[in-house]
């Protein structure tokens, strides 16, 4: 059995829960009290962070990772495209993620000076990728989009995001929440904010 050591309110975790679901995984899940965090966790991940999943005794962290070991044990349905190009492109927006998106989301949230201004400069690269194609990586909806979603319900919460302002974010996070295991996330993202 698979074991996701999760909290509710993480959205790295979020991409991994995501994941599974859509692969109908069965798993069990540990909820780590992130103040309060066993001390055990960090013989799991020695960065103390979740999400970290486990199998038969081996743990592995870092949910970009976690994501395409889960892709390579699971193959159906697929995740990256069979395309090299998109699968590289699926890649190249995960990889870019923190610096393109969610190091200014953090600092926005904790009130920096100019933070919102450049946050609001990420969203609108956001934007402009989506105006190109439906899906972060191309044609079709994959693991670049689910490693994006989840900090877009939590910046409509938590930093007062507009989605008027971003059409085609708002079309592409329309088509995603049609995904049972995206509705979900955002039904739980609406309950911690609420
Ligand atoms: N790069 C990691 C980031 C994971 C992460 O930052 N998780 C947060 C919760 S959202 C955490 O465990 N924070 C506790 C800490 O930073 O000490 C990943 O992609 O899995």
């Amino acid at each position: 059995m698979i074991t996701l050591y999760d909290a509710d309110r993480c959205p790295y975790c979020a991409r991994v829960r995501i994941v599974l679901a859509e692969k109908r995984v069965p798993y069990e899940t540990v909820v780590i009290d992130l103040s309060d965090r066993p001390s055990w966790l960090y013989e799991k991940n020695p960065a103390g962070r979740v999400p970290v999943l486990e199998e038969d005794g081996f743990c592995l962290p870092e949910s970009a990772v976690i994501m395409e070991l889960i892709e390579e044990r699971f193959p159906d349905p697929p995740l990256l495209s069979l395309e090299p190009a998109e699968r590289a492109l699926a890649r190249l927006a995960i990889w870019r993620f923190d610096g393109d998106f969610s190091s200014d989301y953090y600092a926005a949230r904790r009130g920096e000076d100019g933070a919102d201004e450049r946050f609001a400069a990420r969203l609108a690269g956001l934007e402009a990728q989506l105006v190109e194609r439906p899906y972060l990586s191309g044609g079709a909806y994959g693991l670049a989009d689910i490693a994006w979603f989840p900090w877009l319900p939590r910046a409509e919460a938590y930093l007062g995001l507009d989605l008027d302002a971003y059409p085609a974010t708002r079309d592409w996070l329309d088509r995603l929440a049609e995904r049972p295991p995206i509705a979900a996330e955002l039904e739980l993202a609406a309950a911690l904010a609420a």
